[in-house]
């Protein structure tokens, strides 16, 4: 089986310090926690940010900020802003982090209920961030949170909008969407191209179970406060590296190696 490439989704848009306090939300904090999470055996870093009050923007000076300092304090992982943000933002809020040319950036491949709001993304506007990450050079994350999200992603492949190797992220658990579950999860992959990588992303209580499983099936894993606060029911989550450590256990009790950052960019065809 291919290495493991191992997300860490850092804090993402929702998450607040209120539902757990080690969430890292400055620059500082954000780059200490995403090279704690390399160090522990993540590859890729899923990125989100927040303006001064600690809510989520797109701001791409911001992203630059952030980015400046995650690798300034040595991080080798890919960095994979978020095209997504958070629901509500408009599309020209949401793309202006694929404009500092990331490696990767998330490409949201529908629009879905997301708990009380919408998530939008229409297939104009999918084609309108597949276009412009296609001129950047950049690999989209295709995140689909249910199975038709996966056909739009294919249906920009056939419109000549997607160039480069396909790499999914199946998002399951999201309140309003498509529950996380190990048949949902097959279910899923089934629709995958052959040759197309996947990440699997579990939401709350469901992260590790995804995760489970995904390691057995050959996918990839992302774990990280966006999608999950806590270690266990009742103690939240002290890190995101605590959270990627256990991946890492997993993993190496099934016999499945880790990726380094530079074997992620191999097996995603970057570069
Ligand atoms: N915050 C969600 C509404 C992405 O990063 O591309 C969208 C999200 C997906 O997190
Ligand atoms: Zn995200």
């Amino acid at each position: 089986m291919e290495k493991l490439i191992i997300t860490a989704a850092i804090c993402g848009a929702e998450v607040t310090k209120e539902d757990n306090p080690n969430l890292p939300i400055s620059a500082s904090e954000i780059a200490r926690a995403s090279l704690s999470a390399e160090q522990a055996g993540a590859s890729i870093i899923h990125l989100h940010v927040r303006d001064e009050e600690g809510n989520p923007t797109q701001q791409k000076e911001v992203f630059k900020k952030v980015i400046d300092k995650i690798k300034e304090s040595g991080v080798k992982a890919i960095i994979q802003p978020s095209t997504g943000g958070a629901a509500g933002m408009t599309w020209q809020e949401r793309i202006q982090p694929i404009y500092l040319n990331p490696e990767m950036a998330t490409l949201d491949c529908g629009t879905t209920n997301f708990g009380d709001d919408i998530f939008v993304n229409d297939l104009p506007l999918m084609r309108n961030f597949a276009k412009e990450m296609k001129k950047l050079d950049i690999l989209p994350e295709l995140e689909c949170f249910e199975v038709g999200h996966i056909y739009n992603a294919l249906q920009l492949l056939k419109e000549g909008f997607l160039d480069k190797h396909l790499h999914f992220d199946i998002v399951l658990g999201i309140p309003g969407a498509m529950p996380a579950s190990i048949k949902n999860l097959l279910f899923m992959v089934e629709h995958l191209p052959s040759d197309a990588t996947w990440t699997s992303a579990g939401i709350g209580r469901h992260q590790l179970e995804m995760a489970y499983h995904t390691i057995t099936m050959g996918g990839h894993v992302r774990v990280g406060f966006e999608d999950n606060i806590y270690y266990k029911k009742g103690k939240l989550a002290e890190s995101n590296a605590q959270l990627v450590k256990r991946i890492v256990r997993l993993a190496e009790n099934y016999g499945r190696e880790i990726a380094s950052p530079q074997e992620a960019r191999q097996i995603l065809q970057i570069n």
